[in-house]
């Protein structure tokens, strides 16, 4: 049984993040207009290698993503999605393969500079172009970062792991997706 902890967690990714177009489920469109808002983020032209590199990424997400359509009617509900996040959380080491992906694919987004850690500026400003409280995210990375001014891949990988799983309110993978409160 999901606490209403973790289901806040997993709801918060589920409307900033994947429904970006915010109808209530995620489908395809949302994927094609978060392909928009990051490639105008980094400024990639479609054609470009970046942006195919992007196209590919969010295509295989996508396709993981079928696994959670749990009633097969093309749309990822909040419930499916709890449901599949929940199941994560009992044993984060044998995640999807669309969940590792969607590890790595947000931290090199946020890794804007491609030098293998997150800095407070990167970390937000990808928040800020998915229309989310920017200096909430600043906020937010201070108390993920521990005080530290960046925060590496290692690092990344095990606060996503806590974030979906931990319902210790104090552990600072909770802020992974720049919420200070749930
Ligand atoms: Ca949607
Ligand atoms: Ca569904």
């Amino acid at each position: 049984m999901v606490s209403d902890f973790r289901k806040k967690k997993y709801v918060h990714v589920f409307t900033t993040f994947f429904d970006t177009n915010k109808s209530g489920t995620i489908d395809k469109k949302d994927f094609d207009l978060s392909k928009e808002q990051i490639a105008k983020l980094r400024g990639w032209k479609a054609g470009e290698p970046t942006y195919k590199i992007l196209e590919d990424t969010l295509s295989q997400l996508w396709e993981g993503l079928q696994g959670a359509d749990a009633n097969k009617d093309g749309e990822v509900s909040v419930d499916e999605w709890v449901a599949v996040w929940d199941n994560y959380a009992k044993n984060p080491s044998a995640a999807a393969e669309w969940q590792s992906l969607y590890a790595r694919f947000v931290f090199q987004l946020e890794d804007g500079s491609n030098d293998g850690s997150i800095d407070s500026e990167e970390f937000s400003s990808v928040y800020a172009a998915f229309g989310y409280d920017k200096a909430e995210a600043v906020e937010a990375f201070k108390k993920l970062a521990g005080g530290k001014a960046k925060v590496t891949w290692p690092e990344f990988e095990q606060l996503f792991k806590e974030y979906f799983s931990t319902d210790d309110v104090n552990a600072p993978g909770n802020f992974l997706f720049g919420k200070t409160s749930f």
